[in-house]
């Protein structure tokens, strides 16, 4: 612990003020440097600077908008970056005079400083809890700087008993200076590492937003009725900043809509290679489809629903021409990732699609920027090929694809299932009418029932909400009255071509989990 000799004894007045504040200027810099090399050597956008100047603007009252646009024109983002530096340089000042005087407090300071731009990283859209990495590193980073160099700002931790007072010995202050000026350097080369890291991910975004402007997207608003909006329940349409997100990738793939190809090739009569452009010229449909996860217990969240934009594979396929002895496709992502789809299914006039939009929005990055697939009634380990670049038309005899020579099943048609959303598992609810609701899905199938079972009653019909196609979740819900005591509530659901959902419980491996869901609730007196 570095305590600040006490204020009025000579040691102290002969302390200048400055070394302590720089010390905390620079830590706060080179934390912040750090959080640009990590997020750029993840290809991530969120660093702490960017999003805290975002939520800025975002907050910023609209007439302050607009004085800024007309006072600075197009520099006005780099007068808000300027101010950030002032307010940061000033921060920093007081949290490394503060550290000096009393450690724990500066070090607390800073930390409340970073939690908060964590919450600006929180509240970016598309954002998961992967986007805290930078800032987390900004953290791991600034603070043993901080402690460091405001320890040697303000001179030895132990003070040397000394009979007289002398002046600090000149290697001190000497010793200062080199820890402040190799501080900086770092600050600096990691400041413009983190650039360089990031120019990538920059591009990627700015190719998203141009899209944005020059490709159709339709507003994603749910078709009347599909939505229950029961109380408590999840949105009919998953918004994409909460899909479940599932892929290998430790970084995402960063490809720009203008650099993109698909080649199409094997056991087909013309191999053909598309552009971005090419594709989006064969014309754009957009399907409402519900994706889930091979992975998903029953019960579980590996799954959601939205708006999809994209061009039919079908008609990708019929360019390429394949040949009648092929009965499978392996689509292949920029990162080497591989799925097996039956052939017959792209092309039985589903709307399996490359999508190239989301709920109205280029693709995010995350989900599979700029094109990826989806196809309705498989899960998405043999489908939903996400960052995808080649598909050979082949035969399953002759590949394996990644999850599939790890133990998966080769084919991956989705179990009808239903999950109660409303109450919650464990819930307290008072006596009388409550409304149980969830979801149930069989895609491609659809559903054609649900039913709610109290303890060990009889089955009851829920309600069902209207749906735009056999392609989606359907929202159920069923009105209970409820008697006190403890409840366990079972659902189970009917596709339309008959099946009635299984109880016969089965794990996720090796084809998807089967069973009904379950909930025990309390309902009090
Ligand atoms: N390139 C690539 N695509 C992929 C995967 C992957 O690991 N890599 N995972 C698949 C799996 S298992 C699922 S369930 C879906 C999930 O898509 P989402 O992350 O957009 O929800 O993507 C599929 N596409
Ligand atoms: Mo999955």
């Amino acid at each position: 612990m570095t305590a600040a000799p006490p204020a009025g004894s000579p040691e102290a007045k002969r302390r200048p003020w400055w070394p302590p504040a720089l010390a905390g200027v620079l830590a706060l810099g080179l934390g912040l440097a750090a959080a640009e090399v990590v997020a750029g050597a993840l290809g991530r956008a969120e660093t702490p600077v960017v999003a805290v100047g975002e939520e800025f603007i975002d907050l910023t009252p609209a007439w302050l908008k607009d004085f800024a646009i007309e006072t600075f024109g197009i520099h006005d983002k780099t007068v808000l970056l300027i101010g950030m530096g002032v307010v940061l340089t000033v921060l920093g000042g007081l949290i490394g005079l503060l550290t000096a005087r009393r450690k724990g407090l500066g070090m607390l300071a800073a930390t409340a400083l970073l939690v908060v731009a964590g919450f600006a990283v929180n509240s970016r859209p598309d954002t998961t809890m992967a986007g805290l990495v930078p800032t987390v590193a900004a953290g791991i980073v600034a603070l043993p700087t901080l402690s460091w160099l405001v320890g040697k700002a303000t001179g030895p931790t132990t003070p040397q008993p000394q009979l007289t007072p002398s002046p600090p010995p000149a290697p001190t202050r000497r010793s200062f200076l080199t820890a402040a000026g190799i501080t900086a350097g770092l600050a600096v080369i990691g400041a413009g590492l983190g650039q360089v890291l990031g120019a990538r991910r920059a591009g990627v975004e700015t190719s998203r937003d141009q899209l944005e402007a020059t490709i159709d997207l339709p507003r994603a608003t749910p078709p009347d009725g599909a939505d229950l909006l029961v109380d408590g329940a999840n949105p009919w349409r998953t918004p994409n900043q909460n899909f479940y997100r599932i892929d290998t990738a430790l970084s995402e793939p960063l490809i720009r809509a203008e650099d993109w190809t698909l080649r199409v090739h094997g056991m087909v009569e013309n191999e053909i290679e598309l552009d971005y452009d090419r594709l989006v010229g064969m014309g754009l449909e957009s399907r409402w489809l519900t994706l889930n996860c091979v992975s998903n217990e029953v019960g579980g969240h590996l799954i959601g629903n939205a708006l999809w934009t994209g061009i039919p594979i079908a008609d990708v396929l019929a360019l390429a021409k394949p040949s009648s002895d092929a009965d499978a496709v392996r689509s292949t992502s920029h990162d080497g990732w591989t799925a097996g789809t039956p052939l017959d299914v792209l092309t039985d006039g589903r709307d399996a699609l490359f999508a190239v939009g989301m709920n109205g929005q280029p693709l995010p990055v995350a989900h599979g920027f700029p094109v990826r697939m989806i196809v309705p009634g498989l899960y998405g380990y043999v489908s939903a090929t996400k960052w995808v670049v080649e598909l050979e038309v082949s035969r399953f005899d002759d590949f394996e694809a990644y999850w599939t020579s790890r133990g998966w099943a080769e084919r991956g048609p989705v179990k009808v299932a239903s999950r109660i959303d409303v109450p919650s598992s464990r819930a307290h609810v008072g006596a009388g009418s409550v409304p149980v609701a969830g979801v149930a899905w069989a895609q491609h199938r659809g559903i054609q029932g649900v039913e709610v079972r109290v303890d060990d009653g009889d089955w009851n019909a829920a309600r069902l909400a209207t749906v735009p196609s056999a392609d989606t979740w359907r929202q159920w819900v069923w009105q209970w009255d409820a008697e006190p005591g403890e409840h366990r509530l079972t659902v189970r659901a009917t596709t339309a071509d008959g099946e009635v959902q299984t109880s016969e419980e089965a794990p996720p491996v090796p084809d998807g989990a089967s069973g009904w869901h379950t909930i025990d609730v309390t309902v009090d007196g």
